[in-house]
């Protein structure tokens, strides 16, 4: 009897677990509705952790991978490095009927040729947030205009090491990708130059403390600030002329995840056009699901922030990753954090 008992617990407590799963995702990057759906149509509970950069997600990775993560959700020129480290676990699309959906422009990317560890989830750009009622927006066009020292004090950056450094390549005529050393250098002397512009850098609440004013210019995540134009209608994200990042973040299973069929089940229901609608419309971003579209409500379609058009889409550079000199990158974002 004691032994029925003891198995039965065994199995309870087994059947408990495996009705589990553990997201690490962006802040705020899946609608707590299409969780509860998930939920409800699977039985499967879904454990939510944030991070607010590819940074801090890969650091976390590393020191604990059996932290629990089942899917994380990287950067593109993340899933690269990580894919490279052993730190994924290899996708078997047969389990993903669903993944036909997806635009085959934004698949088999050097990044993950083949998709065989990552699932492109949502993709978008970053660019220049002008709140209308303090600025005009005339005035800014490009990222060199947030240099003028009449900003004294005001900006938001993005609490990110590439994309902040991206801006001050950009306007020093480089690419976003850049390796060399010496560029890296320069780019780095500039930001040390908008320092006394900066006020915060952020990157998990930009969307509200430019809704509720606390700043009201500076850099933002397209969808972030589409959602954040809907509540505060004096804010406008600004393609800037001279270039400004694309990247798409993706779904990956991490290495030691301990509910990969959940996981699976999960990555396939995001990919149901629908719901793949409902993710573009609910983030303000655009989804790589080509079924997808035509669900989307028209105002998502045709919003210019989230749909630009092919001309504006030119001016973008892909994010990739930057090798070994990732490791200048990271001394002199150091610097520049603690001011020196
Ligand atoms: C989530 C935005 C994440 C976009 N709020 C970063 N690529």
């Amino acid at each position: 009897m004691k032994r029925i008992i003891l198995l039965l617990l065994i199995s309870i407590s087994a059947s408990a677990h495996n009705k589990t799963l553990n997201i690490y995702i962006w802040s705020d990057y899946v609608p707590d509705k299409v969780i509860n759906q998930f939920e409800q149509t699977t039985g499967i509970t879904v454990n939510v952790s944030n991070f607010d950069s590819n940074e801090t997600m890969y650091a976390k990775l590393k020191t604990a991978p059996n932290a629990g993560y089942d899917l994380i959700l990287p950067s593109s020129y993340y899933v690269a490095r990580m894919r490279k480290e052993d730190m994924l676990h290899f996708i078997d699309k047969d389990q993903l009927p669903n993944f036909k959906y997806l635009n085959p422009l934004l698949l088999n990317k050097s990044f993950d040729p083949d998709n065989n560890f990552s699932i492109p989830y949502l993709w978008g750009s970053t660019g220049i947030v002008v709140n209308k009622k303090y600025h005009q927006i005339k005035n800014i066009k490009n990222w060199s205009d947030l240099w003028q020292t009449k900003y004294k004090n005001q900006l938001l950056m993005l609490n990110d090491m590439r994309e902040t450094f991206g801006i001050s390549l950009i306007t020093l005529g480089y690419s976003i990708n850049d390796q060399d050393p010496v560029h890296i250098k320069q780019a780095y002397l500039r930001l040390e130059e908008l320092m006394p512009n900066i006020r915060l850098f952020n990157s998990d609440a930009e969307q509200n403390i430019y809704i509720d004013e606390d700043i009201t210019l500076g850099m933002g995540w397209s969808g972030d600030i589409f959602l954040a134009s809907q509540e505060n209608h004096n804010l406008k994200f600004i393609y800037p002329k001279n270039g400004f990042s694309i990247w798409i973040d993706c779904w990956a299973i991490a290495k030691n995840a301990p509910h990969i069929a959940n996981a699976y089940k999960f990555l396939n229901f995001l990919m149901q056009p629908k719901i793949a609608a409902e993710i573009s419309a609910q983030q303000g971003y655009s989804t790589p699901n080509l079924a997808a579209i035509k669900f989307l409500p028209k105002k998502i379609k045709q919003n210019k922030i989230i749909n630009p058009n092919p001309n504006i889409l030119k001016r973008g550079q892909f994010q990739n990753g930057v090798g070994a000199a990732r490791i200048i990158y990271a001394k002199y974002w150091q610097l520049l954090k603690l001011g020196g």
